[in-house]
């Protein structure tokens, strides 16, 4: 028994000495030192031995796992050192190695692109929270409680002890309207200003290819003394040629909007047949973009301008569909699916 335990010593003391790198030090401490290693069994075997076998052979096991760990130990400190030592001696004439990047998604890129537009026009940009009161989503915009217009935005609510706390997830970005303009007119700044609103909303949709249940949408909002349908007309087209790289075209058709008098839904002149008709376009040379119009006046009372004094122009398009038809993206799930495959492309 003392031969062998010797013996079990001896080669794990070679082993050791043997080993250079830290994978070997760790194969040797699993061989060694592991559960299965002739020394753990050894040292379970003393359960059936005799008291005075016990008593004999118990310290030099002992012993022999304390030599093992010490010299597993010191040698692992050598090696590390060793390595150390290695990393220490950099060839300053290799050439660098590029860490893998991440780079911006689709949506990100088209928001900013959108964002420099209207910058460059003038335009200033405001936020708004995604959790909106029931006021602001609603009521503020002209779209009372029990308002069949309601009804035009499925709406996540927020459960909430009492009535009077009614929260929705924000179904448009029109709830920055009366927030951006509250903001101006208790600092007593009167209009002419251009906003824009960039933004995450959300409506309760069965999902298909052109609808999401949560995605973004653009507001733009104008107010000033004499604004009118003809500058929404002239910005729009600025902004959706520069947006293409194109000569673009917009047409207005008649709609309904509650925070808005008169309103109107638009079109944009087909981005692949310039508006001569295709299959893209359902042979119509124009493609549906958002909803706009003239502000109205309770929205701009509501906002702490007095009724009858201003006039302004507002419209919402989506981020998603704009992004789909400068990219000819045929999913709008793609977008959030989180397929790698999707997003590297860009
Ligand atoms: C609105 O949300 C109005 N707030 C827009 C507006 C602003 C009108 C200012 C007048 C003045 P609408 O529900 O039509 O309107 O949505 C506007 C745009 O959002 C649509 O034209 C479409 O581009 C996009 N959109 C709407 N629902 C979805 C959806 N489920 N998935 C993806 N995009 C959507």
């Amino acid at each position: 028994m003392k031969d062998q335990l010797v013996e079990i010593v001896k080669g794990a003391l070679e082993e050791i000495s043997a080993a250079k790198t830290l994978e070997d030090i760790e194969g040797v401490r699993v061989r060694h030192t592991g559960k299965k290693s002739p020394l753990s069994v050894l040292i379970k075997s003393m359960k059936e031995r005799t008291p005075e076998e016990k008593k004999e052979l118990g310290p030099a096991l002992n012993d022999a796992r304390t030599e093992i760990h010490g010299r597993l130990e010191e040698r692992l400190q050598e090696i590390e050192e060793a390595f150390d030592g290695a990393a220490e001696w950099v060839d300053v004439t290799a050439p660098g190695k590029k860490g893998p990047s991440g780079h911006l998604h689709p949506l990100t890129i088209v928001q900013r692109d959108i964002e420099d537009i209207f910058t460059s026009m003038g335009f200033e940009i405001a936020d708004g929270p995604e959790v909106e009161t029931e006021y602001y989503n609603f009521d503020a915009v002209n779209v009372p409680d029990n308002h069949p217009a309601r009804d035009m935005q499925d709406t996540f609510w927020i459960e909430t002890k009492s009535d009077e706390d009614r929260h929705v997830l924000r179904t448009h970005t029109s709830n920055v309207q009366v927030r951006a303009m509250q903001e101006k007119s208790d600092q007593g700044i009167k209009p002419p200003f251009r906003i824009i609103v960039p933004g995450r909303v959300f409506r309760q949709e069965a999902t298909d290819a052109s609808h999401e249940h949560t995605f973004h949408q653009f507001e733009a909002l104008v107010v000033g003394e004499d604004v009118s349908v003809a500058n929404f007309l002239h910005i729009a087209e600025s902004f959706f040629s520069q947006f293409f790289g194109q000569d673009m075209k917009v047409r207005v058709r008649p709609s309904y909007f509650p925070f808005v008098e008169p309103g109107f839904e638009f079109d944009i002149s087909c981005t692949i047949c310039g508006g001569d008709g295709c299959s893209s376009c359902q042979q119509t040379g124009w493609i549906e973009v958002g909803g706009a119009g003239m502000v109205h006046q309770n929205v701009l009372e509501a906002g702490g301008y007095e009724k009858g004094v201003y006039t302004g122009f507002a419209w919402g398009f989506g981020l998603e569909r704009l992004a789909m038809m400068k990219y000819r993206i045929d999913d709008i799930r793609h977008f959030h699916g989180g397929d790698v495959r999707f997003t590297r492309q860009f």
